[in-house]
């Protein structure tokens, strides 16, 4: 058996140039990373690593940009010596799309694949500019991207937890997972923040230099509206978050197919129960 893995990956190269103007298909990227396993699975083979790593990206007609994310992280990810799995949990439908009950999902179903101790929460269209920001887990619930180039290298607001975030599988437990019920655009990262914090825990984050993202210029999707009870909902994290969350989940799988560099697990989600509609009645004459 090979030795443990060091404790600090001697394969890192620092800064990563990123761009999106070059297009790859994902057979040519795969041919480039030809160690990792279909369904998006690797581990180093000359050191035993102890991080055991499932990446979780929610997915619905992004088509234009997984391959840049399956491109740039693929190598990456490999030089942290990860011992990883790629998820991408794709929505069935057209119904209204729910970011955080798609990563509730990717949780569960990578856990019927392999023991992972530890989740990467990662939206598809940010990818790291430095690969010493380890996507990995840490005694505290992790920020992997701060300071991303739409917000100019900035955090945007100090309790900001969205992008891409990492827990133990403890940690995601001790939150009762992610909420299920956030429909729509906005309000589930602010959330998710919250239950860290109400569960005695903070975010912590890799230090400016290196948590460095650039992100994919995109329109806002069909199907994925800003949220309008998103504001009112954050209000009530403290009393929902014990009974909404990885404890309360139901969705089922349409089909898990195996890519050459990921792992698709399409689901069926369901609706939102009810929807605000503001009927104006307007004023009779
Ligand atoms: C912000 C947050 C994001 C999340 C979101 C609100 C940053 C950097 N990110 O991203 O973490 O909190 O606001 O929900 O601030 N997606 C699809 N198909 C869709 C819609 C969304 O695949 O039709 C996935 C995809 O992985 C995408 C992610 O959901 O990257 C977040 O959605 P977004 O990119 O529209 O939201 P954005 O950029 O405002
Ligand atoms: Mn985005």
């Amino acid at each position: 058996m090979p030795p443990p893995c060091p404790e600090n990956s001697p394969l890192l190269l620092g800064p990563v140039n990123v761009e999106f103007s070059s297009k790859e298909s994902p057979e040519q990227t795969a041919k480039k990373n030809p160690k990792v396993e279909p369904g998006g699975r690797y581990h180093p083979r000359d050191c035993v690593s102890s991080r055991k790593v499932a990446v979780i990206i929610p997915f619905r007609n992004r088509e234009e940009h997984l391959p840049f994310w399956l491109h740039y992280l693929h190598p990456i990810l490999q030089r942290q010596q990860l011992d990883y799995g790629v998820y991408v949990i794709h929505q069935h439908g057209n119904e209204t799309f729910n970011r955080a009950k798609l990563m509730n999902i990717g949780y569960s179903e990578a856990l019927k694949d392999y023991d992972y101790d530890c989740f990467v929460f990662s939206d598809v269209d940010l990818i790291p500019m430095d690969d010493r920001n380890i996507y990995g887990c840490f005694s505290q619930p992790r920020l992997l991207g701060g300071f991303i180039e739409k917000f100019n290298f900035q955090l945007p607001y100090h309790t900001f937890f969205g992008g891409v975030t990492s827990m133990r599988k403890e940690q995601f437990l001790k939150i009762n997972g992610f909420p299920n019920n956030y429909w729509g655009w906005g309000g589930e990262d602010d959330d998710i923040y919250n239950r860290v914090v109400y569960s005695g825990m903070h975010v912590s984050r890799p230090n400016q230099e290196v948590a460095r993202l650039r992100n994919i210029p995109h329109a806002k999707d069909k199907g994925n509206e800003d949220n309008p009870e998103r504001f009112d909902l954050i209000t009530r994290t403290r009393r929902t978050m014990a009974t909404d969350g990885i404890n309360s989940l139901s969705y089922k799988v349409v089909r898990t197919t195996r890519e050459p560099l990921y792992t698709n697990v399409t689901v069926d989600i369901g609706k939102q129960p009810y929807t605000n509609v503001v009927v104006d009645i307007g004023k009779r004459s």
